[in-house]
């Protein structure tokens, strides 16, 4: 509904000079906490500049689902940053690559992909199920000798397996080397990718764009040499009759394309260069490994700080699964106070608080705001899960909310959530995420208590802020489940 006097320009902060007197307050608050709290001041839905770049910021769920729902198309673009250009190669993906086609074709091949894996012997099911037993297997071996184990190294192993099946047709053992430059690469990349758009306004962000950018270009080369090996090893045994993995898929969908050459329509010109393969499964390979590690990260935080919430899962288990079988996806339906934990945590500790930035793609509004082409608009989902119209407590970790009165049955109390985004852009995991973080959590549960003993201090549960926001790391002791 438009305003009689015609859409308005929104609220918008001083220009630069101002924003720095304004802002060097220096709040020692991260990006979304700090957005939220402008709300006071400025309103729901606010401007600012970001160097020369105009970006609204919006904090409340009506214009986030106007934005990413009702206007979906409208809003589908991606910016252009110094930092995602290194990551995608110009944008040749799918998170951080502008609407067009070769996007849209892109996440068809991987949505395909991924329905490939949903019956069979190597059902998703049954890949995350090896997992979690090889997982469980190491975490008995600890608890018999009565060690500490640093749990983030095993959860991120069992993690990256999956989507590693799923991606390579591959897995790797304790100690691999290339899972130890896998995982030091990928911390290198989620410590710099994407924050060079904030350092104008959040100084204290701490980036030295120099050395970051160096430590980025370092660690997107040895990621991009792991993919090529993958992709030359896939292309010297494809064969068009079996289909193992993603990476087949895409081999295949170029070979397709490539025999049908003609003058108008070539691999290259539908998006199936060899960089567009790569950074296509470059993206799903790092986000089936940062997204879920770090949820199953936040689970097992909250999980220790309440345990009350634990046990009540760890009844809920035994009495509906029992003892004498592992937890299965068919058991989700008999495991509300479960599933309404992942959702809390999802809530409490969204995995991409400020989701990947959009841009209008041509001249429109949000609410009665005028919106021009070209303006980024920036949703801020840890706003809307924090809303205090909405929730009752937003910073108390309270699964029941999720719960109908009875607690039987699952609910979703509010509109204020939307932890995979929605729409055109909406989260291409999501289905894969659940199953891992269900089945991962079930099998956990169901075979041990996780808890720091007496005189040791619990996790924070501060968040670091990046492109997921990860929990700080947990210090190494004596006798603790550790990240
Ligand atoms: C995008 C959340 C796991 C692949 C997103 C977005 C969010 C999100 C909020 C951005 C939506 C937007 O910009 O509007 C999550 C959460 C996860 C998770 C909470 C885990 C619990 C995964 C996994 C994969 C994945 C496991 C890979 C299989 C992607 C891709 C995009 C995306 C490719 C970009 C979509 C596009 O721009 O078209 N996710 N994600 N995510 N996610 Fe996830
Ligand atoms: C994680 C580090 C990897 O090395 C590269 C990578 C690829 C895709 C990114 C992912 C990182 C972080 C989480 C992202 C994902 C695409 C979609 C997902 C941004 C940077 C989310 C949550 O939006």
């Amino acid at each position: 509904k438009m305003s009689r006097r015609g859409p308005q320009e929104p609220p918008h902060l001083p220009a630069l000079p101002v924003i720095g007197s304004l802002l060097s307050l220096r709040s020692p608050h991260p990006p979304h906490v700090h957005f939220k709290e402008l709300q006071q001041k400025y309103g729901q839905t606010y401007s600012l500049m970001m160097g020369s770049h105009s970006v609204i910021i919006v904090n409340q769920h009506t214009h986030a689902k106007e934005v990413l729902l009702k206007k979906g198309k409208t809003f589908a673009g991606r910016p252009r940053t110094v930092t995602t250009d290194i990551l995608t190669r110009d944008g040749k993906d799918i998170a951080f690559g502008d609407y067009s086609a070769t996007w849209r074709f892109h996440r068809k091949i991987v949505h395909g992909a991924l329905c490939m894996f949903g019956e069979g012997s190597a059902s998703i099911e049954k890949i995350i199920c090896a997992e979690a037993q090889s997982l469980c297997a190491v975490l008995s071996e600890a608890a018999a000798a009565g060690l500490a184990l640093d749990l983030s190294p095993e959860l991120t192993r069992a993690v990256t397996n999956v989507v590693c099946s799923l991606c390579f047709n591959s897995t790797y053992c304790r100690g691999d080397p290339e899972f130890e430059g896998m995982l030091h690469y990928s911390q290198g990349i989620v410590d710099t990718v994407a924050k060079d758009s904030l350092v104008d306004i959040f100084p204290w962000l701490q980036i030295f764009p120099n050395a970051n950018l160096h430590l980025l270009k370092q660690c997107v080369s040895v990621r991009d040499k792991l993919l090529q090996k993958k992709y030359d090893e896939h292309k010297a045994d494809y064969s068009d009759h079996v289909q193992r993995d993603l990476l087949d898929a895409l081999v295949r969908a170029k070979r397709s394309a490539e025999n049908n050459n003609t003058a108008e329509i070539s691999a290259e010109s539908v998006g199936l260069s060899e960089d567009h393969l790569l950074m296509t499964v470059g993206d799903i390979f790092g986000a089936g490994v940062e997204t879920t590690t770090t949820v199953l990260k936040w689970a097992i935080t909250y999980l220790i700080h309440y345990p009350q919430v634990q046990r009540c899962i760890q009844e809920e288990l035994d009495s509906k699964v029992g003892g004498d079988r592992s937890p299965q996806l068919s058991d989700r339906g008999s495991l509300p106070y479960l599933e309404a934990t992942i959702r809390e945590v999802l809530r409490i500790r969204p995995v991409a608080p400020l989701l990947i930035p959009h841009v209008a793609l041509s001249d429109t509004s949000i609410g009665d705001f005028a919106v021009r082409k070209g303006t980024r608009v920036i949703i801020n989902l840890w706003s809307l899960h924090h809303d205090e119209r909405e929730w009752r407590n937003p910073e108390l970790f309270d699964p029941g909310r999720f719960l109908n009165s009875e607690g039987t049955g699952l609910t979703i109390p509010s509109p204020s959530y939307l932890p995979f985004g929605a729409g055109l852009r909406v989260c291409l995991g999501e289905a894969l995420a659940k199953m891992e973080l269900f089945l991962f959590l079930s099998w956990i549960l169901q075979r041990f208590t996780l808890s720091v003993p007496p005189g040791h201090s619990l996790p924070s549960l501060e968040g670091k802020f990046g492109v997921v926001l990860q929990p700080v790391k947990y210090k190494v002791s004596e006798g603790i489940i550790i990240f």
